[in-house]
């Protein structure tokens, strides 16, 4: 098999990534693309780091298990198949599945932290930044938390202000300078992703 080819994709929480990724992957048969996702490199929550009001914050890099999310995008990049077992987020009652990454000529690696992680951001060929207006990305919490995660909005506004924005400030936005491309989401990023799934064609057929 030639090389994969690896493309980063990072943005703000609520930027939209998750839903760009769905139509990226839809693009492509199965084989040629996969998906290795942050999401899933969660500390176990009872570990997490808890604020000075009791209130548990996901939102730090050490929040996250960089050392084995770095291992199995190498492992992937090289080939190898990865297995890994879905984190549920807020339903720790949900039967927990085993997920597979097969290696395949496209390899997505998607997360708030992944221009961050330096032994991560080091296996990108390509880093494309999706981009929200703060507004946007509110909004988009607000809504996503409610319908997906089971948070009040209370809860979703406390955690924005005290965890969210403080880490797009200073872990996240920095990172949209090293980016090379930057696809605007605040209603919209069919160009951008018709844009980017051409370009990634003529890298698999190429
Ligand atoms: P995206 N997160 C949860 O809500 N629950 C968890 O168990 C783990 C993470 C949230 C996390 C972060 N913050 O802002 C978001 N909180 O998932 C990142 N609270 O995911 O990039 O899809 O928004
Ligand atoms: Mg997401």
């Amino acid at each position: 098999m030639q090389q994969p080819f690896i493309v980063g994709i990072t943005g703000g929480s609520a930027s939209g990534k998750t839903t760009f990724l769905r139509r990226l992957l839809a693009s492509f048969p199965e084989e040629e693309i996969c998906l290795i996702s942050q999401d899933n490199y969660y500390h176990p929550r009872e570990t997490q780091l808890v604020d000075a009001q009791g209130v548990t914050n996901f939102d730090l890099p050490t929040s996250i298990d960089s050392a084995s999310y770095a291992a199995d995008v190498l492992s992937i990049s090289q080939g190898k198949e990865v297995r890994r077992p879905e984190y549920t987020f807020n339903n720790p009652d949900a039967p927990v599945q085993e997920l597979v990454f097969r290696p395949a000529p496209i390899v997505v690696v998607e997360g708030i932290f992944v221009f961050h992680f330096e032994e991560v951001a080091r296996l990108l060929n390509l880093k494309v930044f999706i981009d929200a207006q703060e507004h946007v990305k509110v909004l988009r919490r607000i809504v996503r938390d409610r319908d997906e995660r089971g948070y009040d909005l209370e809860d979703v506004l406390y955690r924005y202000i005290n965890h969210v924005a403080p880490t797009y400030d200073k872990f996240i936005k920095p990172y949209r300078n090293d980016a090379d491309i930057i696809i605007p989401n605040n209603s919209r990023f069919d160009m951008g992703l018709e844009v980017l799934v051409s370009f990634l064609k003529s890298k698999v057929q190429g």
